[in-house]
């Protein structure tokens, strides 16, 4: 296997196996849905499955390889929760509103945190086959090739990419207030993709300048943070004092030349 040559830590190896295994089921899954689509059963209930049977593929694997180890991961919530040194941080289905509609852009996303950072992380797209990764010190990858952002320097003329806000949002007109703020910006009309895993791995390969998303959950964005800063990007988690869980997180990630800009842009009181 090609990949497995550049994964050199025994930690990412056990990553990308329980990756693989699970995305074998999670792509027949795909397939039932994409029948089911034309059915007139709704597939709601199947896709709580999916995504349950391919948490249980991934934990199991991670496991086996370390029983000890934390792990933190969307649908189980904590095991092993005395273990907060060494913890995989999980997201079994990032997308799964489009995984439950037909849609190809979802992931497998796993992170491996070591002392409370991340040091290494796989974000795997089974769909396109395209599998991001990255360990500290050793740069990014997409399938065989090492990646890099992009060279954009000015928000005009970049492609950002954002998510949310959902219904259930506190922050819902905020949030549109911003998309506005930097639509007048740009002269690329904003991306809006579904999934946040894969919209920072598009960052970290080029494909997009800049990134950003309120009230996300460690686990959409914790494998993205080492492919991201590996591949000479920035990712910054701004705070929100009306948030009490730590867990919630407000991304900026961008290829690092555009951040300020961005920022700055989006904490702007008026619109423009
Ligand atoms: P999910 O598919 O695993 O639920 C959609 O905008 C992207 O944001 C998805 O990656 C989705 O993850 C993630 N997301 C997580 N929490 C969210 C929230 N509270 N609001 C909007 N999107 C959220
Ligand atoms: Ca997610």
């Amino acid at each position: 296997e090609s990949k497995l040559m550049r994964l050199n830590s025994p930690q990412m190896n056990i990553i990308y196996k329980a990756c693989i295994k699970a995305s074998k089921s999670l792509i027949r899954d795909f397939g039932e849905i994409e029948k089911l689509q034309v059915s007139s059963k709704g597939p709601g209930d199947f896709v709580s499955v999916a995504d349950k049977k391919t948490e249980k593929i991934i934990i199991e694997e991670l496991l086996k390889a370390h029983p000890d180890y934390g792990i933190l991961s969307e649908e189980v919530g904590v095991i092993n929760e005395n273990n907060k040194e060494k913890r995989w941080i999980i997201d079994p289905i990032d997308g799964t509103s489009n995984f439950l509609n037909g849609i190809p852009q979802f992931a497998i996303s796993i992170g491996y945190e070591e002392k409370g950072e991340i040091t290494c992380g796989i974000i795997f797209d089974p769909i396109k086959n395209e599998m991001f990764f990255a360990e500290k010190g050793a740069g990014a990858f997409l399938n065989n090739s090492r990646i890099r952002v992009s060279n954009q320097k000015k928000i005009k003329d970049s492609i950002l990419v954002t998510g949310g806000p959902r219904f259930s949002s506190k922050r819902r007109s905020e949030t549109f207030d911003e998309y506005i703020k930097i639509s007048n910006r740009v002269n690329i009309p904003i991306r809006k993709y579904g999934s946040a895993s894969l919209d920072i791995a598009n960052v970290a390969c080029g494909r997009f300048d800049g990134f950003w998303q309120w009230e996300l959950n460690y686990w959409d964005v914790a494998a993205g943070i080492i492919i991201l800063k590996e591949a000479g990007g920035f990712i910054e988690f701004l705070k929100n004092s009306s948030e009490k869980s730590s867990l919630k997180k407000n991304v900026v990630a961008t290829n690092s030349k555009i951040h300020q800009e961005l920022l700055d842009s989006l904490l702007k009181k008026n619109i423009e």
